[in-house]
């Protein structure tokens, strides 16, 4: 039994390296906390400081209202919670899933009697519990749900609520990393045609951490373009100018031994959309490209 607390009570699907961070977190803070595991060796060490471990799902889930699942992928969870009664839980799925999956997973939770939010963890392991380590998770689905539970879902890191659309939490997650991976990918490139020569990259990472911390606010302007639609506004350094300057990267590109294959792309587009007129623009008319088909 747990010992009698004003906390509310906590169901932890799910204990690998997220999942075990999230039950101490909960553990730390005093919340009496059931968990249960596919592998129930994990359990154990959580069971040693405080934790109620469970012999299965079903059982888990019975003990408490707020259910949170930390799974591997949106399979693990239909294995883990098929058969299992949902009726009058409050499920909160941290699993890293996409939009379609998270709306197929609200309409399959709430045909079994089980309100349901969404979560995208933007955090590694480490930083949850610590308030200072800037990690949080979104959340989307229904904003009652979300209220009442909001007090117990910021005790492992920080929560930002998206929308009543179960889908938008994994669709601000996967766009965020979209984001980063485009950064990454650009630093790379930036470390490829420094590689060659005598430059210490870690006498050029503060250049570079510099200069995309400076770029990064362009973003707000981006926004701006995109809600007014009129994407010359505020413009600085148009998309003509930038064109014309595009030779010289896959030049330099060329002249150091780098394969140009991950900024291609992006001038191909800028290129495209300079021959279609937006040549006054700023860049945000290649997002205009990059839709393919009507959402
Ligand atoms: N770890 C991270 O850095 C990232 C940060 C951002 C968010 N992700 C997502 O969080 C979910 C869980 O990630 P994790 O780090 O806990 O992942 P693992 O350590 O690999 O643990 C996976 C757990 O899932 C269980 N599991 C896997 N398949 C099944 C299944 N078919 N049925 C039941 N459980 C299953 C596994 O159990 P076991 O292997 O211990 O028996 C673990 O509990 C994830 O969506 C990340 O994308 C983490």
């Amino acid at each position: 039994t747990h010992p009698v607390t004003d906390k509310t009570p906590v169901t932890l699907l799910g204990l690998g390296a997220m999942g075990t961070a999230l039950a101490r977190a909960w553990l730390a803070a005093g919340h009496p906390l059931t968990v249960w595991n596919r592998t129930p060796t994990r359990a154990r060490a959580l069971a040693a400081d405080g934790a109620r471990t469970a012999g299965s799902a079903a059982e888990a889930v019975a003990a408490h209202t707020l259910v949170v699942v930390c799974l591997l992928d949106d399979a693990s969870v239909e294995d883990t919670l098929t058969g299992v009664d949902l009726t009058g839980k409050d499920l909160v799925n941290l699993t890293t899933g996409t939009p379609a999956q998270a709306r197929t997973r609200a309409e399959w939770a709430a045909a079994r009697g089980a309100r349901y939010l969404d979560g995208g963890i933007m955090a590694v392991p480490p930083m949850i519990g610590v308030p200072d380590a800037g990690g949080y998770v979104l959340y989307s689905g229904a904003p009652d749900l979300f209220e009442q539970h909001r007090a117990t879902l910021a005790v492992p890191a920080g929560t930002a609520y998206v929308g009543e659309n179960p889908g938008h939490a994994a669709l601000h997650d996967v766009a965020l990393l979209s984001a980063m991976y485009g950064m990454f990918a650009g630093a790379a490139h930036a470390f490829a045609l420094i590689r060659r020569e005598d430059i210490d990259p870690t006498a050029f990472a503060p250049l570079l951490a510099d200069w995309l911390t400076a770029m990064v606010p362009a973003v707000h302007l981006t926004a701006e373009q995109l809600r007014s639609g009129d994407y010359t506004k505020g413009v600085t350094s148009t998309l003509a100018m930038q064109t014309a300057g595009t030779p010289a990267f896959l030049a330099t590109a060329e002249e150091q031994g780098v394969s140009p294959e991950l900024l291609s792309p992006y001038f191909a587009l800028m290129r495209r959309r300079l021959a279609e007129g937006g040549g006054e623009e700023d860049l945000t008319g290649v997002i205009d490209l990059l839709l393919r088909r009507p959402a």
